[in-house]
């Protein structure tokens, strides 16, 4: 479909949520070869094998609760997206969560609670955390506001109720104008894509608080601008193999070392691919990709899924895949409803 169009929408959705429930398999596995790749996911179109409902994890649960509160509320509410997050981590806190981030979940529940961005302040020694965990569930706020500006602002504070340090949130900010302008059709041109990117995050990344950080984390002066660089120079090269962009980039659980990653699997695989099956559609080469990196694959996969996604649209698709995981329809109607919302709140000139 062209830019914006229902498809995208959908396949944004559904394909995020394909990616953490198929990724889960391989969460923290340091090698994923991939053959065990291909085997797993053929065993996906085999009916007879029973693989039954790959659950999600909290990746989904949590972007479940952004789509919801944004929906409900015709906007962004922090502290209505706060008591959800808190209430589906009570109501199910075996989905996987990252270790410290239950602190915050546990305090968001509580009645007192008068500033809701207080819990994820406290959080490692008062630094915050770095973990991608805002920047798995920020794709909805890519799929509620057209205007790029209140993409930034609200990715950015959504991401604050559980990650406070910039490394984390603008994880959130860097994956929520990734599928921005993938719904735009804006990777039809890969190189205008990352550029676009850079010049964002630029401007970011120019802000004291996120300077600061990374003077104390010790990383370079604007940290995920260098690392779309590194995505850059990686996309001009003929050949790169796993262990190159595992080592550029990383597949690890913060932030830094998985948005980057998740971004570059798209570009990657924007062409068929001599390791990936000839029949494969752009998204499942995206999440079968993602996987082989091993790491933190429910997430990669899931943020690499919903760029995809939001590209290719909902048509390619397996139903196969779509029907081994669940909730899909639910991300499919939240995609239906973002989709009204977004279009409703284009101002017409
Ligand atoms: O970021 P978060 O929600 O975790 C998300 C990940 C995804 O892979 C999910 O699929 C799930 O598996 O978890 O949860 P946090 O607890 O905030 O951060 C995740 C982990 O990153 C923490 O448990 C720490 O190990 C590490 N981490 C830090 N370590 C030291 N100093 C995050 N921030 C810091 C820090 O400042
Ligand atoms: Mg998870
Ligand atoms: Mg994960």
């Amino acid at each position: 479909g062209g830019p914006a169009s229902l498809s995208r929408f959908r396949g944004a959705l559904v394909a995020g949520v394909l990616g953490d429930c198929i990724g889960g398999e391989f969460e923290g596995a340091e090698e994923v070869p991939m053959e065990s790749v291909l085997q797993h996911l053929s065993s996906l179109d085999d009916e007879t094998k029973g693989t039954g409902i790959l659950e999600y994890s909290d990746d989904t649960a949590m972007a479940r609760c952004v789509a919801q509160s944004l929906l409900t509320r015709t906007g962004f509410d922090e502290h209505d997206m706060a008591r959800r997050f808190a209430k589906e981590y009570s109501a199910s806190p075996h989905r996987g969560y990252g270790a410290g981030v239950i602190q915050v979940l546990k305090k968001l529940s509580s009645p007192q609670l008068n500033d809701v961005y207080q819990p994820a302040r406290d959080q490692f020694n008062g630094r915050g955390s770095f973990g991608n965990g805002g920047a798995m569930r920020a794709a909805p706020f890519a799929l509620a506001f057209p205007d790029l500006s209140d993409v930034k602002r609200f990715a950015h504070l959504g991401a604050m109720l559980t990650h406070s340090c910039s490394l984390g949130y603008n994880g959130a900010v860097l994956q929520a104008l990734a599928v921005h302008l993938s719904l735009q059709g804006a990777l039809d041109l890969p190189h205008q894509f990352i550029s676009r990117l850079i010049k964002e995050m630029e401007e970011v990344e120019g802000d004291e608080a996120a300077r600061n950080d990374a003077r104390i984390l010790k990383e370079a002066e604007k940290p995920f601008c260098e690392r779309l660089h590194r995505i850059r120079d990686l996309m001009d090269r003929s050949k790169v193999s796993i262990e190159e962009v595992i080592s550029e980039l990383g597949n690890g659980i913060a932030a830094l070392h998985s948005v980057p990653t998740a971004i570059f699997c798209v570009l990657h695989c924007l062409q068929p691919r001599e390791c990936l099956p000839e029949s494969y559609g752009g998204v499942e080469r995206t999440i079968a990709y993602s996987l082989a990196l091993g790491g933190d694959t429910d997430t990669i996969a899931c943020m690499a899924g919903a760029i995809a996604g939001a590209h290719y649209g909902i048509e390619t698709i397996p139903l196969s895949w779509i029907r081994c995981c669940e909730g899909v329809e639910d991300a499919d109607q939240y995609a239906e409803r973002l989709y009204k919302l977004y279009h409703q709140s284009q101002i017409v000139i």
